[in-house]
């Protein structure tokens, strides 16, 4: 089945910015969708557990310059 979790992301500060993270979420393969909200400084991410890992989404963050850290 597939996995959901929310992610803070902090250093965010215009709709490029988050933009870019979707972008980096959804270029790993098992991600199936991203959605980053700016003013909430989170992420919601639904992937395939069985090809990422929490881990994976957190780096895939701090990659595209960004803090992140799994809330639930
Ligand atoms: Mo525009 Mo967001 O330079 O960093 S992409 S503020």
């Amino acid at each position: 089945g597939m996995r959901r979790i929310q992610v803070g992301v902090t250093g965010m500060t215009c709709a490029a910015c988050s933009n870019s993270v979707e972008g980096a979420l959804m270029g790993l393969k098992g991600v199936a969708k991203a959605s980053v909200a700016l003013l909430q400084n989170k992420a919601d991410v639904v992937f395939d557990p069985d090809l990422v890992k929490d881990e994976d989404i957190k780096n895939a963050i701090e990659d595209a310059g960004f803090e992140a850290e799994i809330l639930a």
